[in-house]
């Protein structure tokens, strides 16, 4: 028999049903990096004690799911600091888009960057968002625009996971922006891309398809074209819809069964009926609707009453979204997209983790992988409170807790 270790000494909030699952005087027993059993400390049946092999006190800690960022685009060499400034000045994000910069001047940058270097600034990132509990992390391709250069990205992003404790899901989102070489071709690049997601795929680089679905991304029959090619090799879908325009993305997302549709701003109530249907998650990025100083709110209170499940994410990206920390999205969602503080919580485990499809963790219940975070917190409401600080006490990945 695998041995048993005994995590005890904790106020638990499991995330486990409508509401927060909180236990006090909680226990979670552990079996090869899965949760065995959790509960109330003396509620633990005697044949299971007894199997017991070492206990750690938690120290009546609040303890939650290890969180999961489920929409980063963290692999990419450079910065767009000066862009900012532009936009400070006045300049939109889809005028420097246009004129050649924006994504197309990130990818520049990305080509240029060796695999090493993507590397260390990526694991670099990834480091700050575990710092604050972060467990699972979504990390999406589209800076590298070539088979060769997304197939770089997308490495580094497997490395990440093999090389720290971390679990890394990747999405190849090929379809991010038009790269030079194509210019006025973008029904070419969408062949291209469509004939590259079988080699990505072939070579264990892609876990889920995307698309930047915008009047200065690609179309909807584009878009389609994308997902028609990650169905024919069983790859779920998810996309970036209704971020800046009502493209009616998310409904063809929701067509293709998508995971999750993200940003969502200029959703429309179609859009919302689809993913009710579809069973696809709202993932909601207010970073992105923070830093882009954008003034429209995407449709919460319809969501809500639609029971679309809501998700919250960093969207870490050098243009739109550069933070680092997903309990600052937590508060960003409260006081900028008025959800409650165990909507935004929900947002970044359980629902996180439906949105990469992922059943397996974002609670904590018998099967769920052992990922935890102990934090210096009374409620676990104040995890949507705090901003700029960092409660993390200890957090455990797989059953073994992270340096
Ligand atoms: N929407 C976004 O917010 C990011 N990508 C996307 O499709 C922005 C990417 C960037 O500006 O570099
Ligand atoms: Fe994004």
């Amino acid at each position: 028999m695998t041995p048993l270790s005994l995590w005890r000494h904790a106020r638990l909030a499991t995330l486990d049903g409508d509401g927060w699952g909180q236990i006090d005087d909680g226990a979670l027993l552990v079996e090869g990096g899965h949760i065995a059993w959790v509960g109330r400390a003396a509620a633990l049946p005697r044949e299971l004690a007894a199997r017991v092999t070492a206990e750690h006190d938690l120290g009546g800690a609040l303890v939650t799911p290890g969180l999961v960022d489920c929409h980063t685009h963290l692999v990419y060499g450079g910065h767009r600091a000066s862009e900012f400034e532009l936009r400070l000045q006045g300049a939109s994000y889809e005028a420097i888009a246009r004129a050649g910069g924006g994504i197309r001047s990130t990818v520049a940058a990305t080509r240029a960057a060796d695999e090493q270097a993507l590397f260390d600034s990526a694991s670099r990132r990834a480091r700050a968002l575990m710092a604050e509990g972060v467990t699972t992390l979504e990390v999406k391709s589209g800076y590298g625009l070539s088979l060769e250069a997304e197939a770089r990205c997308l490495r580094v992003a497997r490395r990440l996971g093999r090389h720290l404790p971390l679990a890394v899901r990747t999405t190849f989102l090929g379809a991010h922006a038009l790269p030079p070489e194509f210019e006025g071709r973008a029904d070419d690049y969408i062949t291209a891309v469509c004939e590259w997601l079988p080699a990505l795929h072939a070579q264990g680089l892609v876990d889920a398809v995307d698309a930047f679905c915008e009047n200065i991304g690609f179309s909807p029959a584009q878009t389609r074209r994308v997902f028609e090619a990650a169905r024919a090799l069983g790859l779920p879908v998810k996309l970036h819809a209704e971020q800046l325009s009502d493209q009616g993305g998310a409904a063809l997302a929701a067509s293709f069964g998508a995971l999750s549709c993200d940003h969502l701003e200029h959703l429309g109530d179609d859009g919302i009926r689809a993913m009710r249907q579809a069973g696809s998650v709202a993932v909601l990025l207010p970073g992105a609707y923070y830093f882009l100083r954008e003034t429209k709110l995407p449709p919460i209170a319809a969501l809500r009453q639609a029971g679309v499940p809501m998700a919250v994410s960093t969207d870490h990206n050098p243009g739109t979204s550069p933070g680092l920390s997903l309990l600052l999205m937590a508060s960003m969602a409260c006081t900028l997209f008025r959800l409650t503080p165990l909507e935004a919580v929900q947002g970044i485990t359980v629902h996180a983790a439906r949105a990469l499809g992922l059943r397996d963790r974002g609670t904590l219940a018998p099967g769920q992988r052992a990922d935890f975070v102990a934090w210096d917190l009374d409620h676990p409401n104040e995890l949507a409170y705090w901003f700029g600080r960092n409660p993390v006490q200890r957090t455990v990945f797989e059953g073994k807790e992270r340096a």
